[in-house]
């Protein structure tokens, strides 16, 4: 149908005197009714891909790029004096996620649907999500995020689930998000709700009584955990999904005819790290309760599930008091236990136990023992997990370990974020790339096409113009569209090392200052969210927001570098900014980036990396070849022995190494203490000079020689476009689909 016809029938109108608020709800309304018309996959045995994240952007574009209508209706619209981007701008944007895993889940849900695999996500319906970030006296604030309308993407369904807790019961009840595959099948995102949630409960800010859970459950997705009631909290949440996922799972089984002992035949689950572990015992426990004897459930139930690690920080691998658990499911307690007595008989060695010498559960643990596949999420990270993390229960079940190099979805990072750089790719090579990425090596052809070099050249220059717009529109910032766009956009955490950036625009400021001026001027641009309870991370936005009024307010230096942190960084600012960028800042320190993602999204987009050994890097590194990245930095072995011989030591550096002291210093002296906060300064300092856990003093030097270098380089604007050119045309092993067919191949294992 039409988008005219549709309009006239619900508004009585044609397109040209609808509002553009009118024009959303009725494509959104459209769209769901030509998803309900598209196939699910059905194969007998269905993957189920829990995660605590979904971060899925906004749908309607990337909906109606799926459908295969994307053009028709931007047409249309145009032709009746509407622009889809105005009309795009009443979407809220789903509030479900907070960072690379959520994203990683949300392009999973895309891919698997594309591919027509049999598979759905199952997560929870936060109303409020992770929380708005905003900026208040250079500090950042955070505010709840309402992002649910009335009508939405979201299609209230008839299933609900009684879920016990201690002394009380809750319903859940089923929401559902279509998941359009790319001119395909149509999969479904299930959203469990609490049916008693109370959204007036929220004071000021984002608190709220983290104990009343009947009224609380799916307010906030990682409620402030700094508290014994907020990390309870956490584990009512965590099991409010899995048990309403457990019980969705054993429902479509039944129906299909499963008799329960080959539940694996039927079902195969994704656990997305550790939060939804869960699963395991809860859907143990009902297997038993329908009769099956324990050993039998055990078997099955290890047999349908695996386990993605996402991370080797400590402090993000979860393990719960025993006596958190028996205060909110104490029904799972006893399953807990059977599952560590057994792993007690079977292997002697405290490392590998469930429940430790503390009374806590560790569940990657429970995840490793009772699933049939782990797997990291890029190759050394991977390597790391079997060598070193997770070295014991490697040497107990090599065959359950795995990797699957993460990915994205390309119509999101590609054909919507970047139509005029799809346009160009399709004139160049066909649209094959849309359903086979790796045909975007076709563009190698053209390194040496000088009218094609420039075609990129100026859709470049496109971009950064369409981000100066938006910036000013959202943030009311300047910057300037011919400078180099240096951007790091990344949850703000200190391993992924916002502060050595900063550290390096201090340098560079002090630099100019100094009368040494960069040919090019340079827009260094942040993004980041830093968790509520974590302060450092706080004082490093507080120091980048000083910085950004220091330096754009000083007329000797401003023309030549600017600071921009956007406000509330998300999917929709990532969709802005990285189809803009010139350099892309990976510089975690080597060996803590289990993959990181937003490196592909760059590089598909025509930024260079600079980066470390790390993560996903390594193999960007391998594809691209040295010439057409910026890798700096210690190795992720010379990192992981400095920890295990506990022989760094920052102050050695701060005090033997003149630019790096100059530049720490700089954190406390007058012009920072002028604008900023002397107490967040001062313990930013200190912690850099006392302990740099994440060691961004090592690193410095080499930092600033290699980021000069990229630079210098480029200048050379021929030779540049040219390395951009390989890091598109290379970037087509990074597509999900690729994940997804991988992780079908070895791990789920869906027939068609
Ligand atoms: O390297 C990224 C990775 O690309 C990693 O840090 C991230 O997952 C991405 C997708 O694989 C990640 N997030 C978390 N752990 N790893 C995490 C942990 C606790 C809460 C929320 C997120």
């Amino acid at each position: 149908m039409k988008l005219s016809e549709f309009v006239k029938a619900e508004y009585g109108k044609s397109i040209s005197e609808c509002t553009n608020e009118e024009l959303y709800y009725a494509l959104l309304t459209l769209t769901k009714k030509m998803a309900s018309g598209k196939q699910h996959g059905n194969s007998k045995k269905k993957l189920y891909y829990i995660s605590a994240e979904f971060l899925i952007g906004k749908l309607l574009s990337n909906n109606l790029i799926n459908l295969g209508i994307y053009d028709e209706v931007k047409e249309e619209l145009a032709q009746n004096g509407k622009d889809i981007c105005e009309i795009e701008e009443f979407e809220n944007e789903p509030s479900l996620g907070n960072g690379g895993l959520g994203r990683l889940a949300a392009c999973f849900i895309d891919s698997i649907a594309t591919l027509g695999l049999n598979g759905d996500g199952v997560g929870l319906n936060y109303h409020f999500g992770l929380f708005r970030q905003i900026f208040e006296n250079n500090m950042q604030t955070t505010v709840p995020d309402p992002w649910l309308t009335e009508k939405s993407w979201l299609t209230k369904m008839d299933v609900t689930y009684d879920i016990k807790f201690k002394g009380m019961t809750v319903k859940s009840r089923m929401y559902d998000i279509d998941v359009i595959g790319y001119n395909n099948t149509s999969n479904k995102l299930h959203l469990f709700d609490v049916e008693s949630v109370d959204e007036s409960i929220v004071e000021d800010g984002i608190n709220f009584n983290k104990e009343d859970i009947k009224k609380n459950l799916t307010l906030f997705l990682y409620p402030d955990d700094s508290d014994e009631a907020g990390r309870i909290l956490r584990i009512y949440q965590q099991y409010f999904m899995v048990s309403s996922a457990a019980q969705l799972i054993l429902d479509e089984c039944v129906a299909k005819g499963c008799n329960l002992h080959d539940l694996s035949d039927y079902v195969v689950i994704q656990i997305n790290d550790t939060h939804p572990t869960m699963v395991i015992p809860e859907l143990i426990r009902l297997l038993v309760e329908r009769g099956l004897e324990m050993d039998e459930a055990i078997e099955a139930v290890t047999k349908s599930c695996a386990y993605t690690n996402h991370t080797i920080l400590a402090e993000a691998l979860e393990k719960w008091p025993i006596y958190y658990l028996k205060k909110a499911v104490p029904q799972l307690m006893p399953i807990i236990e059977v599952l560590d007595d057994k792993v007690r008989r079977k292997y002697h060695n405290q490392a590998v136990y469930i429940i430790d010498g503390e009374e806590r559960v560790h569940m990657a643990h429970i995840d490793i023992h009772y699933s049939s596949s782990v797997n990291g999420v890029a190759s050394l990270h991977t390597e790391i997990l079997k060598n070193n993390e997770l070295h014991h229960f490697y040497e107990i079940y090599p065959e359950k370990f795995n990797n699957k190099t993460n990915g994205i979805t390309f119509r999101r990072w590609l054909l919507h974020c970047n139509p005029q750089l799809t346009e160009l790719i399709t004139s160049l090579i066909g649209d094959g790339f849309k359903k086979d990425a790796t045909q975007l090596e076709k563009l190698l052809d053209y390194k040496n096409d000088e009218k094609v070099l420039k075609q990129i050249l100026e859709i470049k220059s496109a971009k950064k113009m369409e981000l100066k717009k938006a910036l000013m529109e959202k943030q009311n910032v300047t910057i300037n569209e011919n400078s180099i766009f240096d951007i790091q956009i990344k949850r703000l955490h200190e391993y992924k090392r916002q502060q050595l950036n900063a550290l390096y625009v201090i340098h560079k400021y002090l630099e100019i200052k100094a009368g040494k001026k960069p040919s090019t001027p340079i827009t260094v641009i942040f993004g980041a969210k830093a968790a509520p309870a974590y302060i450092i991370a706080q004082d490093i936005i507080h120091l980048i927001l000083c910085l950004q009024q220091l330096i754009n307010n000083d007329p000797e230096v401003s023309p030549y570098l600017n600071v921009v942190m956007v406000e509330n960084y998300n999917v929709t600012w990532a969709e802005k900014l990285i189809p803009a960028c010139d350099i892309s800042e990976q510089i975690s320190l080597a060996s803590k980036e289990a993959s990181g993602t937003g490196n592909m999204k760059f590089m598909l987009n025509g930024a260079l990396t600079l980066g470390t050994e790390d993560g996903a890097n390594v193999e960007i590194h391998e594809l691209v070849g040295d010439d057409n990245i910026y890798i700096f930095g210690d190795s992720s072995d010379t990192v992981v022995e400095r920890y295990a011989q506990g022989s760094y030591h920052a102050a050695k550096y701060y005090n033997e190494n003149a630019a790096i002291k100059e530049a720490v210093d700089f954190i406390t002296g007058e012009e920072l203490k002028a604008i900023g906060d002397k107490d967040r300064l001062e313990r930013l300092f200190n912690e850099l000079v006392s302990k740099d856990w994440f060691m961004t003093f090592p690193d410095f030097d080499e930092y600033v020689k290699t980021r000069e270098q990229a630079y210098a380089d480029y200048e050379n604007r021929e030779e540049w476009v040219q390395k951009m050119l390989v890091n598109i045309a290379k970037a087509g092993y990074f597509s999900s689909d690729r994940t997804i067919e991988e992780y079908n191949r070895d791990i789920w294992k869906l027939e068609d």
